[in-house]
């Protein structure tokens, strides 16, 4: 296979700054890496803030970002075994991890200390050519739709996890905030092929008309509801066992802690900066409920993931866009103007 020597992406020099679309080196990968031509990244809320540089952990920079790539493996460092040339595989937001602490040997790899992140700490999917950790890059069967997969990876992986965090069962309701957007969009299918009921929190009508056909039973508008505490307990009959929350929004937090059923419990997903957890002690205690943060998902809980969109259990809702198109799918994001995912096509 041959490798061109340079390749387009896009970089920024300093957070906040020009996204420019440009060709820079393709990188070579290290001796536990493959390099993989990627064909379709999603972008995540996260690009965004890793972008903006709004959260309390610095990025590398420059920067190429992007952590939901898909792809084909055209070279690998002499110490892979796992992957051959040819294979389709897949960039993760954890790129790599140490593999010997006590966070990697319990499963919960993406709490290492030494975890290097795509589009992060090490440049990422907004580019042709990447590099991922083969320990740790995702595994796509042959003839799987590269598109389709792509926001699997991030966002699939972590509304999972999110899920089994909840420790939510058949039966029982979920409210999923940020439900229309690319995290929520594909937890409401997560949860539904887990067998539980789910209520969609977004705003706007495209939103709650993809929520409704994905099979959320309800939808508050947090937009426009007089009483949102009351609109979702009343439609869940008692609140909710569990809250995913994929909105980028403290409010939106506060809230379920009011809405949530008793003994239920709230997972934390989206990272709206500078924010904190409020919840009345009293409540809070007596309801006896539970709030846990979730992050990414571990080798296990990516292979569980990938299985249940090959199965056809979940399917993406993307719009494809060429990869020059960056900055407007991130205006179109600060806005929340995005209705499920958007993709990149690397050839363009
Ligand atoms: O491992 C993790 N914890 C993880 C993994 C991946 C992404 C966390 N994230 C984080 C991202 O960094 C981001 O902060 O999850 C958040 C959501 O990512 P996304 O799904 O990629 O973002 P989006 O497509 O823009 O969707 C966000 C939705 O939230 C809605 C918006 O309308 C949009 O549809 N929303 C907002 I903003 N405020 C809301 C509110 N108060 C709200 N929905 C309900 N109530
Ligand atoms: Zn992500």
């Amino acid at each position: 296979m041959s490798i061109p020597k340079i390749q387009k992406a896009i970089v920024f020099d300093k957070n906040g700054g020009e996204l420019q679309y440009k060709e820079i080196p393709v990188p070579q990968p290290e001796p536990n890496e493959i390099l993989i031509n990627v064909k379709y990244s999603g972008v995540c809320h996260t690009d965004l803030h890793a972008w903006k540089g709004d959260w309390p952990l610095a990025t590398k920079l420059p920067l190429v970002g992007g952590h939901e790539g898909a792809g084909v493996v055209v070279a690998k460092g002499a110490n892979v075994t796992n992957f051959e040339i040819g294979d389709y595989a897949g960039i993760k937001w954890l790129n790599a991890s140490c593999l010997h602490c006590e966070f990697c040997l319990k499963g919960a790899e993406s709490n290492c200390k030494e975890a290097v992140l795509s589009g992060y700490t090490h440049d990422g999917s907004f580019q042709q050519y990447a590099t991922a950790n083969a320990i740790h890059a995702a595994k796509i069967k042959p003839h799987a739709d590269l598109a389709q997969i792509a926001p699997i990876l991030c966002a699939g992986i972590t509304v999972y996890k999110a899920l089994k965090t909840s420790e939510a069962k058949p039966g029982e309701w979920v409210a999923i905030t940020g439900a229309g957007g690319g995290l929520g969009s594909l937890a409401i299918q997560y949860a539904r092929a887990m067998g539980l009921r789910v209520i969609g929190i977004d705003a706007g009508e495209p939103k709650k008309k993809l929520v409704g056909e994905l099979g959320a039973e309800g939808f508050v508008d947090f937009t426009k509801s007089a009483d949102l505490v009351k609109d979702v307990v009343t439609a869940t009959n008692g609140g909710p066992h569990a809250v995913i929350h994929c909105a980028v929004a403290e409010k939106a937090v506060t809230q379920s802690t009011e809405y949530v059923r008793s003994t239920g419990t709230i997972v934390l997903v989206g990272l709206p900066h500078d924010a904190y957890v409020k919840s009345e002690i009293f409540s809070h205690v007596v309801k006896s409920i539970n709030i846990k943060g979730s992050y990414v998902g571990s080798r296990l809980d990516t292979a569980e993931a990938i299985d249940f969109f090959e199965r056809g259990l979940v399917k993406s809702n993307i719009k494809i866009v060429g990869l020059s198109d960056l900055p407007k799918v991130y205006q179109l994001m600060e806005k929340g103007e995005i209705v499920g995912r958007y993709v990149l096509d690397l050839s363009k």
